[in-house]
């Protein structure tokens, strides 16, 4: 295949170049009142109730401030960031619950299995967000359906909320993802972008904070739109170098790329069959050849795998993933074979498929030091 003019990224997979791109997909998941909501979840007696996630104010000096709370008591005027015994005046019948950490990442952990799950280009940048890259869904019905079954699936396996913005750019995905939470699915196709931020105010652009929203004002600058229409000189004294950057956000225009956090440390390849197939055995023997595939290209950079894993996605968009780790790494078409038999033959069986793929992740180099695939590509 020719190549040129094309993009190979670490994982094999072909982009193409940002000036040929038709508008990109990009999708942003927030989880609503997270560390409040996963507490609720275990609590369900506190379901409507107001919840603050911070030091309770009637124990110690109080000097903490609200990790989080539920919707219901930000009502009272409760938010992050808040020192409790504020949150206390405001609002004395909260039930106030010190984090618990460690439930809230291993819970996390999970939410973003579901969302890597669906596409190979996710970024996870926080405890509770991440963005996707669905382009090759092809087309913002089909993306869509594809929020809709992640809020789905996230809900039915966690049973908690979660927002989510479409748009052709990250930025634009995030404002949307915000704008109606919670349990929000907002969708901004590239011809209404910019009608979108237009009326917003300046600070919902991520990144904009309140000092920097108070500089724009005093020069009369309030909306999106109106930034938009900025001058890059005027701008240039509040952002320097990335005045025009910072207004191209504002219009809507944003080619920041959705970096795979898991290509970096695997390498994977999947296949969309085209009607979706019916023959668990064809599903089955791409499986495999493509597990071979990935086999060559792991001799080829000298490592070895330790985790396979087997992803399957049915013609309504849910999409199961299993993985195995094996005794030991290596780089062996028949071991990797076999943990793909495994994994596969049970996702597969009576049901039609939509895409099939397999991944191999923690790579080992073939001297043993513990590498990324990042090492092996330079
Ligand atoms: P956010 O997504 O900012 O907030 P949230 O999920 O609680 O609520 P929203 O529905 O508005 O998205 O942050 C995610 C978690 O990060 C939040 O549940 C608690 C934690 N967090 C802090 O510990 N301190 C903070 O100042 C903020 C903003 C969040
Ligand atoms: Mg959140």
């Amino acid at each position: 295949m020719d190549n040129r003019g094309w993009h190979l990224q670490p994982d094999g997979l072909a982009t193409i170049p940002a000036e040929k791109a038709c508008p990109r997909i990009i999708v942003h998941v927030d989880m609503d009142s997270f560390y409040a909501s996963v507490e609720v979840r275990h609590r369900p007696e506190l379901a409507g109730k107001p919840v603050v996630i911070g030091a309770d104010p009637g124990k110690g000096p109080g000097r903490g401030v609200v990790l989080t709370c539920s919707y219901e008591a930000r009502k009272f005027g409760v938010h992050s960031a808040l020192p409790v015994t504020r949150a206390f005046e405001l609002c004395p019948e909260a039930i106030f619950l010190p984090p618990r950490h460690e439930l809230y990442q291993e819970t996390s952990g999970r939410v973003m299995d579901i969302l890597e799950g669906y596409e190979d280009r996710f970024q996870q940048v926080s405890i509770d967000e991440a963005y996707l890259d669905i382009t090759s869904c092809g087309g913002y019905a089909a993306a869509t359906e594809i929020a809709r079954k992640i809020k789905q699936d996230i809900f039915r396996q966690e049973h908690l909320t979660c927002s989510i913005g479409v748009a052709p750019g990250k930025s634009t995905a995030k404002v949307a993802s915000d704008f109606e939470k919670p349990g929000g699915l907002v969708v901004v196709t590239p011809e209404r972008a910019r009608e979108f931020l237009s009326p917003l105010p300046v600070e919902k652009i991520p990144g904009i904070g309140p000092k920097t929203a108070a500089s724009l004002r005093a020069m009369g600058i309030r909306t999106i739109g109106s930034l938009a229409e900025a001058d890059v000189q005027e701008l240039m004294g509040i952002f320097g170098r990335a005045a025009a950057a910072v207004r191209d956000l504002a219009r809507g225009v944003d080619d920041d790329e959705v970096r795979g956090s898991s290509s970096a440390k695997s390498i994977s390849r999947e296949q969309t069959f085209c009607p979706d197939c019916d023959d668990p055995g064809e599903v089955m023997n791409t499986l495999l050849s493509l597990s071979d595939e990935l086999c060559r290209e792991l001799r080829g950079v000298r490592a070895y795998a330790r985790t396979v894993t087997v992803k399957v996605r049915y013609p309504d968009f849910s999409t199961t993933t299993r993985a195995q780790t094996l005794p030991r790494p290596t780089h062996e078409p028949r071991h990797i074979r076999k943990a793909v038999l495994e994994l596969g033959l049970p996702l597969v069986r009576q049901q039609k498929v939509r895409l099939a793929g397999v991944r191999l992740s923690s790579l080992v180099a073939r001297d043993n030091r513990q590498k990324t695939i990042e090492d092996f590509s330079k």
